[in-house]
């Protein structure tokens, strides 16, 4: 039987649990992991390259170490080092690391000092009291221990990270008026703009970290306390989001800011860096034996180890500590460098503004242009505009731009792709747009050789110049389809249409790793809001915060250029 991409990245994906037992070096840990993922998540048919006798694409994180391992699973159905992992360690073993809290070094312990090899057998040992006797566990971890296999199979939940901001924003204004406090900063995966996030982390400055932690426990929202002392506190929001909060003095804030900003595979890789150089880091500072160097300022922490800061969007270990050491960073693209958005909605389909509502939006927040574009027919659901009402659409979008001062209008519209490639519209409707996005909003569960061969069609009309939402995902509650990501990326450069990077906080699709894929692969996107409503160019922020996640520059985005050069592409035209 030939093997399947998610039998593929299930076995990277156990190969990385099973080093990381064994102790192996994080970074080759990490390798396996991005490579589940870039497996499992963007769909890439790896196996059918290797298949097909074509070289492997450049990706990120894959090496000629794991090219050679996809080459040996497409061969042989096998992974002769996962093979031997199992060999070495039990299943069951493997599977306590998916329980929260329980690290690898945690997992060891357990397994070499109670024998312990089932989560049957670990909630015994929890139940007998044994686990609290080894070192380095106490009561607390293992009463956590136990709550944590009665909640095992649950899947842990994670917010969105819209929603986290919004909890976060009340709760850094709630604490920055606690006694004495002179700053607040949220760290964590929020910082980081990870699309979801599992809990806040927030950090305070203070003389007196007990006062500042009674504080928290007084926000109207707390539902539970689980733990509260004179530096740190636990608390469980109504909504069942986690906060935990620091509170330190001022000399050590950027230390501690550093350390909670995560990721844990950036913390370990610094550390690293920290001991080649003769020094420690921890939350506290960096020392050099016990003499504190640097602590204050994150800026300071990363000078004396030699590298330039690394924006928090970039700290997942995936080649930025390599990049940093050759000062060789990207230089993020920023919300302020957005000058225009291409995709909008009016009351014309699905929308709530009228057209000129959401013009005044638009410039209102900072945009020097829009485009208009509504739904298609297909999706009556949506009221999607037919040929007719579409040309009427169009003379109104040409009656507000001629009113308005300070945003230009652009007509267009949001074509579905149909079952078969087609557009939704006929040419005759198409040619007189300036922008045509291209979207599928149906048939989500093509075959990946179907569901590639229609957007690729697609993606061939020469008047699509964006894909809109390219993965197709809503987070939480839609898988991606199942398209060959890579395929599409490359038509989209050798036809130069845009990705887009939907803003949405339900899509925020490009993902981290399509964005980087893109870039890589030298294809441009667009970052557009998706706003069926004025409030919604805010979203924005949050497509940006994604897009640097993606390693994205000024440069690598359509609409950071002022809109003479947007026309001339939109016309087919060479741009810079
Ligand atoms: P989340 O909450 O799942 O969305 O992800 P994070 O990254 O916010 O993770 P969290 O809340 O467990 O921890 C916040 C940060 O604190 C994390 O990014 C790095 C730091 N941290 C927490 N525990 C450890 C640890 O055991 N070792 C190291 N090096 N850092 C840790
Ligand atoms: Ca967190
Ligand atoms: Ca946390």
């Amino acid at each position: 039987m030939p093997k399947t991409n998610a039998e593929l990245a299930a076995a990277f994906e156990q190969t990385a649990d099973l080093l990381e037992l064994q102790q192996a070096n994080p970074f080759r840990v990490r390798a396996y992991r991005n490579a589940a993922r870039l497996v499992g998540e963007l769909k890439l048919d790896l196996i059918a390259q290797v298949g097909q006798g074509k070289a492997l694409p450049r990706l990120p994180g894959i090496g000629a170490d794991l090219a050679g391992k996809i080459e040996e699973f497409a061969r042989s159905g096998h992974l002769a080092l996962l093979d031997r992992l199992r060999r070495q360690i039990p299943a069951g073993v493997a599977e306590m690391l998916r329980l929260p809290g329980l690290g690898p070094k945690r997992v060891r312990a357990l397994y070499e000092e109670l024998h312990v090899t089932s989560l049957t057998q670990l909630a015994r040992a929890a139940r007998d009291g044994r686990i609290r006797a080894l070192p380095g566990f106490g009561a607390r971890t293992e009463a956590r221990i136990l709550e944590a296999i009665g909640t095992h199979g649950h899947k842990a939940q994670r917010l969105k990270l819209v929603n986290a901001a919004q909890y976060a924003a009340g709760l850094v204004e709630y604490l920055r008026q606690g006694p004495k406090v002179s700053e607040v900063a949220a760290a964590g995966s929020l910082r980081r703009s990870r699309e979801t996030v599992g809990d806040l982390d927030l950090l305070a400055c203070a003389p007196e970290g007990a006062a500042v932690c009674e504080h928290l426990l007084a926000y109207p929202e707390v539902a539970e306390v689980r733990a509260a002392g004179n530096t740190r506190a636990t608390v469980v929001l109504e909504s069942g989001l986690q906060v935990d909060l620091r509170v330190v003095p001022e000399p050590s804030f950027g230390a501690a800011l550093l350390y909670f900003t995560g990721s844990k595979a950036h913390n370990s890789r610094l550390r690293t860096l920290a001991i080649q150089r003769g020094m420690k880091l921890n939350e506290y500072g960096l020392f050099e034996g016990r003499k504190p160097v640097a602590a204050a300022t994150e800026e300071e922490i990363y000078r004396r180890l030699g590298l330039p800061w690394i924006p928090p969007e970039l700290r997942e270990d995936r080649g930025e500590i390599e990049a940093a050491l050759k000062n060789r960073l990207p230089v993020l693209i920023e919300r302020a460098d957005l000058v225009g958005d291409l995709h909008a909605h009016t009351d014309w389909s699905d929308g709530t503004a009228s057209i000129e509502a959401m013009a005044r939006a638009a410039k209102a927040h900072g945009l020097a242009y829009l485009a208009i574009s509504d739904h298609s027919r297909r999706l009556t659901v949506a009221h999607g505009l037919d040929p007719t009402r579409l040309a009427k659409q169009c003379a109104e979008v040409e009656r507000v731009d001629g009113k308005l001062d300070g945003i230009a209008l652009l007509t267009g519209i949001e074509v579905d792709v149909l079952d078969d490639g087609a557009l939704d519209l006929p040419d005759s409707a198409l040619a007189p747009l300036d922008v045509v996005i291209a979207a599928v909003h149906s048939k989500f569960d093509l075959s990946r050789a179907a569901q590639t061969r229609r957007i690729l069609a697609a993606l061939d009309h020469p008047k699509v110049k964006i894909l809109a939402h390219p993965v197709g995902r809503l987070i939480d509650r839609r898988e991606p389809y199942d398209v060959d990501m890579l395929a599409v990326i490359r038509k989209c450069k050798a036809r130069d249409v845009a990705l887009e990077l939907n803003a949405h906080p339900e899509r925020l699709d490009l993902t981290d790793l399509a964005c980087r894929m893109a870039k890589d692969e030298g294809a441009r996107v667009v970052v557009n809001s998706d706003a069926h409503g004025g409030h919604e160019f805010d979203n924005l922020d949050f497509g940006i915060g994604q897009a640097r996640r993606g390693w994205l520059e000024k440069a690598d985005v359509i609409n950071a250029r002022p809109l003479r050069e947007v026309r001339a592409w939109l016309a087919g035209k060479e741009t810079p």
